[in-house]
């Protein structure tokens, strides 16, 4: 099924980066932000995952959260998730950037990743910045309160906000280094992780795209696999390890 030339890159030693985005989810049962079904209550994401709607109606936003932290918490990691933890157990350098906050991908075995648009089991205090762990299903209190009575927010990345300076510099220089690039599950339209392909093929990474939709990212692609990731990728996986087998029995 995979091309000569992406067989090639693939040895002990590869560099492997993969990027995932809601997509990954969908088939444990997450909605999208840009699907059919990522709509709640008719807002979009752009509307509720911003500091402005948070400082406009905190309880309206702690709703949408306080809704997706109970789908997730019923959600199980699937065989998309499952078999990128088995990518981390085959490769020694592999490294993982998911833009999803639903904790999925550590619920599935991988310890290896950035969670660069931060994740929803922690709160952060609006006057403190203390964060800390919070799998209250469903908040007692919303919008729920630190315990020196400010507001407390999701410990996530908001639209105009900045992502953790430590966690892009680190992303970016694994994209920059990395000598296979696989896409997952993302729309390719929300910088800055969207420009991480560009940024991987410029420096001469293979870039595999695993969506059942074109993206922006198809036209960066060397290859684009159109399928679910939860169908496409055990059979890739299965696909490296016979590769590594048979490179090194
Ligand atoms: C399947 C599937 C299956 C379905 N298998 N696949 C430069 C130019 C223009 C704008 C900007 C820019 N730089 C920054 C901006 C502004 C903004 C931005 O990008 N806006 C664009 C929308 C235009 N970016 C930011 O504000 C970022 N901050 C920043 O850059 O700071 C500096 C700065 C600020 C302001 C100006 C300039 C610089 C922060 C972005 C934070 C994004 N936050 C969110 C919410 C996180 C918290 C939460 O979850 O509640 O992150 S928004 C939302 O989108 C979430 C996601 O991580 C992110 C990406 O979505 P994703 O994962 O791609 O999901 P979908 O739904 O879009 O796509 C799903 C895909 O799956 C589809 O393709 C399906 O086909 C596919 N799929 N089933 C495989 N079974």
């Amino acid at each position: 099924m995979l091309p000569e030339s992406l067989r090639e890159r693939i040895r002990p030693e590869t560099k492997l980066v993969v990027i995932t985005g809601a997509g990954i989810s969908a088939e444990s049962g997450v909605p999208t932000f840009r699907g059919e079904d990522g709509l709640w209550r008719r807002f979009r994401a752009e509307e509720l995952a911003t500091s402005w709607a948070f400082q406009r109606d905190p309880k309206l936003v702690w709703e949408w959260y306080d809704w997706r932290r109970g789908i997730i918490s019923r959600a199980k990691p699937n065989p998309g998730h499952l078999a990128i933890a088995e990518l981390e157990r085959l490769l020694p350098n592999f490294y993982l950037i998911t833009q999803n906050v639903d904790g999925l991908h550590r619920r599935a075995g991988n310890r290896k990743l950035v969670e660069i648009h931060g994740n929803l089991w922690f709160v952060r205090c609006t006057r403190e910045g203390t964060v800390t762990e919070n799998y209250e299903v469903p908040l007692k209190e919303i919008p729920p309160r630190c315990r020196c009575g400010a507001l407390l927010r999701p410990h996530v990345v908001w639209f105009g906000e900045s992502l953790d300076p430590d966690d892009l510099r680190r992303s970016l220089e694994l994209v920059r280094n990395c000598d296979l690039l696989l896409v997952v599950g993302t729309s390719g339209v929300v910088q800055p992780v969207a420009s991480f392909p560009w940024e991987a093929k410029e420096r001469g990474a293979f870039v595999l795209e695993v969506n059942p939709q074109s993206t922006p990212i198809s036209s960066v692609a060397d290859l684009s696999l159109r399928g679910k990731a939860g169908e496409v990728l055990p059979k890739l996986v299965e696909e490296i390890r016979e590769v590594l087998l048979r490179r090194h029995p």
